[in-house]
């Protein structure tokens, strides 16, 4: 890559939204209109999305909350591609160019003092309603904080971890959390709480969109996302410490809540509306106190529409990087991985190979079920499938499968606790069944019909009007 597009402008969420106005301004919306927090912001996006628009959103005037929001930033595969300073280019082009950067970290730096921390609050001044923070669909137990990057240090390697998980807000200082079983958060959660000790949690609230595509890559437990986000910002990330819990923060960040997990204790939360497309079932979650809140003297709060485009491929593309790495281990003769739209960029994933002996699709589909736990269908074909077409693949599975021997089940096997096709969705059970296809030409696949010279016909000498039919 020649370098970032936007390395003019601060690499921050203010900083990619200077460059948008500037450089794509057809890229974003301002409202200034008072919106209700309770439905009105998602009933706009929800209208925008539907109706063919997937540009980021600026609510200036949230009722309740001198905060603007900041709306579907990671909405389009174009801001992706700006994220990371290409101007140009496909899917395909940006998964290349992230996984360059994904497998370049950079480490942070240790700063004292940030713009994050421009104004901290504690005690009775902790209030997290004063943050525009949305209902967002029909069934939704209450207020959801659904963009924040929960950051936790492994107790037992010192490595800090980040990923979302959304936080129901409980009242102005207590949130709950979803930390699924699919994620290190998870893990890194229970050592803390098997010790009877709180989790120091900090969630980073508003950051340039690299920094989130790092932050979310799709990276061992032991591999810090914090060296992952300078990487994809291609500069090292300024790391100032915490108030009151013992981890340090993005210094560029917006806002920061500072938070211990209670041990032992749970609470009530959801129904959620997920990104499945479905409601995630009510679950007895942990408890978080906020022990503090820092922002900017102005800060901008930003929040993800899970279950729409934001949230789907924020999170859900960036994970082929690594399912490619593994898979090439197990399968050397893989020319491409693609994680589908109709799959919701997470549980179905089209893997293409040049197939040279009988066996090697299903080690190919195999690799990619160990290398991510969402996936529930890793469907194998042959290299000169578009697996960037579900027209294509289908056709491969319509005429080259075999059910009887190229499809293998791995039943009851760790997924997505908010999959709708888990074995008990109700109680938002993580046990699902996983399909391997292969969809390859087996030996003594017959030829394909094809007519000799036909490439080389000059339509217009026969049909003139050619061009125009
Ligand atoms: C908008 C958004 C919301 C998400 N919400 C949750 C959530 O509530 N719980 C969860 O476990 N994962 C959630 N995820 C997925 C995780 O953030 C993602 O899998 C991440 O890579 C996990 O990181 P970890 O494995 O390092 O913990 C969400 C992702 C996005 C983009
Ligand atoms: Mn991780």
């Amino acid at each position: 890559m020649d370098g970032l597009s936007n390395q003019f402008y601060t690499p921050d969420l203010r900083g990619f939204i200077e460059y948008l106005d500037k450089e794509h301004p057809e890229e974003i919306i301002r409202i200034t209109k008072e919106v209700d927090p309770k439905f009105g912001v998602t009933g706009i996006l929800h209208r925008l999305e539907k109706e063919g628009h997937f540009k980021a959103v600026i609510f200036e005037n949230v009722k309740g909350s001198n905060i603007p929001l900041v709306a579907n930033i990671h909405g389009s595969f174009n801001r992706l591609k700006y994220a990371i300073g290409m101007e140009e280019g496909t899917e395909k082009e940006f998964l290349r160019a992230y996984g360059a950067l994904e497998a370049n970290p950079i480490e942070p730096i240790k700063v004292d003092t940030g713009p994050v921390q421009q104004v901290v609050k504690t005690g009775d001044d902790i209030d997290v309603e004063e943050l525009p923070i949305c209902t967002y669909h029909e069934r939704d137990s209450g207020k959801f904080i659904t963009a924040a990057l929960g950051l936790m240090r492994d107790p037992d390697t010192g490595v800090d971890n980040i990923g979302i998980y959304r936080h129901q807000v409980h009242s102005k200082n207590e949130l709950g959390v979803q930390l699924s079983e699919t994620a290190d958060g998870n893990v890194i959660w229970k050592k803390y709480e098997e010790r009877g000790e709180p989790t120091p949690m900090a969630l980073v609230i508003g950051h340039h969109p690299a920094f989130f595509l790092g932050s979310l890559s799709y990276t061992p437990i032991d591999s810090n996302e914090l060296h992952v986000a300078g990487g994809i910002l291609q500069r090292p990330v300024p790391l100032v410490p915490c108030k009151k819990i013992p981890l340090d923060v993005p210094a560029d960040a917006e806002i920061v809540i500072e938070c211990m997990i209670r041990p032992k204790e749970r609470r009530a939360e959801a129904p959620f509306g997920e990104f499945p497309g479905t409601y995630g079932p009510e679950r007895m979650n942990p408890v978080l106190d906020i022990l503090a809140i820092t922002h900017r003297r102005s800060p901008l709060y930003q929040n993800a529409f899970v279950g729409h485009a934001d949230n789907l491929l924020l999170s859900g593309v960036v994970r082929s990087t690594a399912i490619e790495d593994t898979v090439k281990i197990a399968c050397g003769t893989v020319t491409g991985v693609h994680m589908p739209r109709s799959g919701r960029f997470r549980f179905s994933c089209y893997i293409a190979i040049d197939r040279k002996i009988e066996g090697e699709a299903k080690a190919a589909a195999m690799a990619a079920f160990v290398t991510d736990p969402f996936l529930k269908f890793a469907i194998v074909v042959d290299h000169d499938v578009d697996i960037t077409s579900d027209t294509e693949v289908m056709h491969a599975i319509a005429t080259r499968v075999r059910a009887d021997r190229d499809i293998f089940m791995v039943p009851y096997a760790k997924g997505s606790p908010l999959d709708p096709a888990s074995y008990d969705p109700k109680a938002g059970s993580h046990l699902v069944t996983k399909m391997g296809i292969d969809a390859t030409r087996k030996d003594n696949y017959p030829a394909e019909i094809y007519v000799p010279g036909n490439e080389d016909i000059d339509m217009s000498e026969f049909i003139p009007e050619y061009d125009k039919l």
